[in-house]
């Protein structure tokens, strides 16, 4: 390690750890833990205790990786890329951690020795869910890769107390309960306390007689580091994800009142400090709970870029020239969406105020140093900050933002008179209703990035042609599109090894984990029977797995044979579960219309709906209701339920998905076009060999370029329609299909009780307004949906035939690698280069 004792630490010999291969030594090492690290007492040994000792056993031949990647990196000085999110989506790491590390056989071993199952103890570990849907996935399959590829990055975040809520069902619908990720502690994680860093809030800008400016003032918290190595798959490297937890100090503790019986007061900075990081995206109703995510986002920005700048300063020491203009050929900073966006006047402050650089050079390094990708269309998901608000919190920030929305305007004026009239909606700053001034943050990110880039091709042309259009006259060459991946190791080799080793065996080869590509070598064999049947016993096994699972969570029994369909995603109407389950409502009613005979004929479906809905999100909470209603009366229907099943998964995360994914047949991406900007599930359904119905929307449209036209259930208007079919309704000429109306009105009736949904069904009628008037156009898409759903009930019944588009599908998903993102990203936008450890 780099320091000054370095020299006299490398000659202390450390306890031997154990050999990767021997699993008499794992063991022994595990049961060292078990004794030595003091989580619980040396006599309990179940499984619990025999999962946190293996994991512990795990985290030194990690640390051993991650301590080697720092020190190369450390020597060999190569420019980083620092990936700012608000959120990781990390599941459970310890799969993960011993199949990356490539020693899941020899540790199942030797957990055998404890009368363990390796499989058993991975369900001992709680996930980190440090993250909402989507974007939070994105960026921890976005370190696999990172590691993976050898890169030097590094990935930064907030390390919250308590995780995405915990979904309950009740007969209320919807509870959420604080999931405590934490609760005994994490074995990934490594506290540094050699890692601190002040950050300030509130306060004011004092004048120096130099004329120079400085933040002072208002109350100053600590950032600790904690780090999760991540390791590459087949490499040598491990990278960090650091997550900054909040803290005050022992001067902010005032004995004094404590002693006088004020015990709150004594102590109001280290309750503050633990507000920060107590919970993910705490609801932004109130002004106190969008005070706190400013804060939040604030905190992650501050510490990790005085982080960056300290590390470029002591490897500066090292090198010849040491000019604050080398500094974005060393750090590039991506900003996962909008949330990290004050890093731009964090970085502008501190190379100004903190190291002396004038404006233009240091928006000049900023400029360089920053790109932006942006994950939504939706207008009220673009993030906007009060001014006033932001004034009070951080003024000295508020300060710099005004500065670059001025001579971003007389940039404009000077140099594209031509895009005057435009400058309004350009602009950082919006005052246009002057009780409520806001900051708009995607504006700032467009303005003073060197790259913005969208998550798919539909999506990032969108940007292009609407949301950023008017910049792109301005910068023709700053928008690009990064199509979003998945990382083949969790999503396939680890989380289904029967299709895995299928593939293995079929390619003559397991490179295609680290070379996704080359599972186009399977459509070769798209037509052989004896794939066919190994490929359908797979299959079948994973679909058993998942049965189990949905007896486990829920109680219903499901039939294996019976097609599995599955929607899992966050609950929003824009995602359309409301289409899903109508549609679901139709099929029952079909059913009981029909006769015995007629029904022997129906292709048997169990339809799965999983997600989890905002607290405050009303319509999205009637959406799980409805769901699990429905479910309860068509489950216990013996005249329908050998043909139908309608079952609500509860608690949807990333583990629950690793159960899910593989044993599906069918899964459903049926957003309104245009707005789902990319999807990563899909990639992960399609991956494991389920066909997708959906639309043509975010990353839909490139499965099916890839996977093949007849390989995908295409319905639904297209993006470029939208607008019109929205005018046309307010215009009355929407006239709805009869179908819809019925699978409308059963609920309506009380068919799946009592419990009123009316504003449901109301928000799909009615002609205009947002939310109300069908806004999603689930009416205009419903016959669209359920012929395409005619077509899959055919194709299932063609065993052959399905069973071909399975493969193809498989056979078509290289290009969703997360590889080729990062690789893309890393080539295209970073200019940062693989450095492996030798
Ligand atoms: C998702 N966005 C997109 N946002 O919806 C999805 N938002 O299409 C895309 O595939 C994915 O990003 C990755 O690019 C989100 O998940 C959020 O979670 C979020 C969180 C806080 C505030 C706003």
């Amino acid at each position: 390690m780099p320091g000054s004792n370095s020299a006299a630490a490398e000659k202390v010999k450390p306890a031997a750890s154990p050999a990767a291969d021997k699993p008499a030594e794992i063991a022994g090492n595990i049961s060292y833990h078990a004794q030595y690290s003091p989580h619980f007492s040396p006599l309990a040994f179940g499984p619990e205790e025999a999962f946190y000792a293996t994991a512990e056993s795990v985290r030194d031949h990690l640390i051993e990786r991650w301590n080697d990647t720092y020190v190369h990196f450390h020597k060999t000085d190569p420019k980083q890329t620092y990936y700012l999110s608000m959120e990781y989506l990390q599941g459970r790491a310890l799969t993960n951690a011993v199949g990356n590390l490539g020693i899941t056989g020899a540790y199942a071993e030797a957990v055998k020795k404890f009368g363990y199952e390796l499989e058993a103890l991975v369900g001992q570990e709680k996930d980190a869910a440090l993250g909402n849907g989507g974007l939070g996935r994105l960026a921890s399959c976005f370190l696999d890769s990172m590691a993976t590829l050898n890169l030097p990055a590094w990935g930064y975040g907030l390390r919250y107390r308590y995780g995405l809520f915990k979904q309950v069902i009740t007969k209320e619908g919807q509870e959420e309960m604080a999931e405590d990720w934490l609760d005994k502690f994490s074995p990934w994680e490594i506290p540094r306390h050699d890692v601190v860093f002040p950050v300030r809030f509130f306060g004011h800008v004092e004048i120096l007689p130099d004329g120079s400016r400085k933040w002072v003032g208002g109350e100053v918290l600590k950032a600790l580091a904690y780090d999760v190595p991540i390791p590459g798959y087949k490499t040598k490297n491990a990278i960090s994800l650091r997550l900054w937890e909040a803290k005050a100090t022992a001067e902010d503790f005032n004995l004094f009142q404590f002693n006088d019986g004020q015990y709150e007061s004594s102590a109001q900075l280290h309750a503050r400090a633990e507000q920060i990081c107590a919970v993910l995206y705490p609801g932004d109703a109130t002004e106190e709970g969008k005070l706190l995510r400013l804060k939040q986002q604030f905190f992650l920005c501050s510490a990790s870029l005085q982080d960056m700048i300290a590390r470029f300063k002591e490897r500066k020491a090292d090198r010849v020239s040491g000019k604050w203009s080398e500094f974005p050929s060393k750090v590039a900073v991506q900003l996962n969406d909008t949330h990290p966006t004050l890093a731009i006047p964090e970085l502008m402050r501190l190379l100004m105020d903190e190291e002396g650089l004038g404006w233009d050079e240091a928006w000049d390094i900023t400029y360089r140093t920053v790109s932006y990708t942006n994950h939504t269309v939706l207008p009220e998901a673009l993030e906007k900050w009060s001014q006033i608000v932001m004034r009070k919190l951080l003024p000295r920030h508020m300060e710099i933002i005004e500065e670059i929305d001025k001579r971003f305007r007389e940039m404009v004026i000077s140099k594209h008179k031509e895009m005057e009239g435009k400058i309004d909606s350009m602009k950082v700053l919006d005052g246009s209703n002057p009780q409520k001034p806001v900051v708009r943050m995607a504006n700032l990110c467009v303005v003073s990035s060197h790259s913005v880039n969208g998550v798919a091709e539909l999506h990032s042309n969108i940007l292009k042609q609407e949301l950023f259009a008017d910049y792109v006259s301005i910068w023709p060459n700053k928008f690009q599109n990064k199509t979003n991946g998945i990382t083949p190791r969790r999503w396939l080799k680890f989380c289904n090894p029967e299709l895995s080793e299928i593939i293995t065996k079929w390619l003559k080869t397991d490179q295609w984990t680290s070379d996704l590509d080359l599972l186009t070598g399977l459509r070769k064999f798209a037509d052989d029977e004896k794939l066919h049947a190994e490929w359908a016993a797979a299959k079948l096994a994973c679909k058993k797995r998942l049965a189990k699972h949905v007896l486990d969570a829920t109680g219903v029994t499901i039939d294996p044979n019976s097609l599995f369909d599955i929607q899992i995603k966050r609950i929003h109407e824009y995602k359309r579960q409301l289409l899903n389950i109508l549609g679901a409502v139709y099929r029952y009613k079909k059913l009981k219309e029909m006769s015995a005979e007629e029904k022997q004929k129906v292709t048997p479906r169990t339809v799965m709906i999983g997600g989890k809905a905002f607290a405050t999100y009303t319509n999205a909470k009637r959406i799980v209701k409805l769901v699990n209603d429905v479910g309860a009366v068509v489950n216990n229907d013996p005249e329908v339920n050998k043909c139908l099943k309608v079952v609500f998964i509860p608690n949807y995360n990333v583990s629950v998905a690793e159960v899910l994914i593989p044993g599906s047949e069918l899964s459903q991406h049926i957003s309104t076009a245009g707005m789902e900007a990319s999807g990563t599930s899909n990639m992960k359904f399609s991956l494991n060999g389920c066909v997708i119905i959906g639309t043509l929307d975010g990353a839909n449209v490139e499965i099916r370029e890839e996977v093949g036209e007849d390989n995908f259930f295409l319905f639904g208007a297209k993006a470029d329609q939208v607008a019109g079919l929205r005018k046309d309704r307010e215009n009355g000429l929407f006239k709805p299909d009869p179908r819809f109306e019925e699978a409308k009105q059963l609920i309506r009736s009380g068919a799946f009780g009592s419990y009123n949904y009316e504003p449901l069904l109301d928000s799909l009628e009615g002609n205009s307004g947002f939310g109300r008037g069908d806004y999603f156009l689930v009416g205009y898409d419903f016959p669209g949906y359920i012929d395409a759903q005619d077509r899959v009930d055919a194709a299932y019944k063609d065993k052959k035939k399905w069973i071909k588009m399975s493969i193809l599908n498989t056979a078509g998903s290289g290009k969703f690698s997360s590889d080729r993102t990062i690789a893309q990203y890393a080539k295209e936008i970073w200019d940062i280069k693989p450095s492996p450890v030798a």
